[in-house]
């Protein structure tokens, strides 16, 4: 883990320092959406030449030097990941998403991605907010705990390190969980 020491024995046998302890054994779910199964393959231009494979190999790597399980989902179908997100709900630690083009359309993966009270973030390899009108609009973000759009295939390394701030060092003062939405 990040930490630098070990606990005090004093806390390490706290049901507080265990519950933290098992929630961190806990996968983080990197879920991909439409389309995304062929990067690398067409429009270099706005996704890169890295596919898929190669994106959860690097995660992979990056994962197991900080003893983090990862967990890696895609599906073109809406309804696969709406069942992976509510899996996600009962075992994640924590969530990032590239929804692809569901991101602009999809009211069912924002309803699906409010069940996780742990961290979500939102990826997007191309800047989406220099594109078309349609993609500068997410159905998710609301749902989300951060957005990384424009920074490639390192979006998703991006998404994996604030994670791990956000959830092993709440003394940097970021919250420790997704805010939910309080509006009526
Ligand atoms: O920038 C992103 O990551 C997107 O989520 C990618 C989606 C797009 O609809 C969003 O507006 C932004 C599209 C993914 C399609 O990926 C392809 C990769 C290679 C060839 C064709 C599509």
């Amino acid at each position: 883990m990040m930490s630098a020491s070990p606990s005090p024995s004093s806390a390490r046998g706290t049901s507080a320092a265990k519950a933290a302890r098992g929630e961190r054994a806990r996968p983080i779910y990197v879920v991909n959406g439409p389309n995304l199964n062929m990067l690398g393959e067409r429009e270099p231009e706005h996704y890169g030449r890295t596919s898929l494979a190669e994106i959860e190999a690097e995660l992979s790597a990056c994962a197991k030097a900080k003893n983090v399980a990862l967990v890696f989902f895609q599906s073109n179908e809406e309804g696969r990941l709406i069942d992976c997100i509510q899996d996600a709900a009962q075992n994640a630690r924590a969530l990032i998403i590239n929804a692809g083009a569901y991101t602009h359309s999809s009211v069912a993966l924002l309803d699906a991605l409010k069940l996780l009270s742990v961290p979500v973030v939102e990826v997007h390899l191309s800047n989406i907010f220099a594109r078309e009108a349609f993609r500068q609009h997410s159905y998710i973000s609301p749902a989300a705990s951060g957005v990384i759009c424009g920074f490639g295939a390192a979006g998703y390394r991006m998404a994996l390190n604030a994670i791990l701030a956000q959830t092993d060092m709440p003394q940097t003062g970021m919250p420790q969980t997704r805010i939910k939405d309080t509006a009526p």
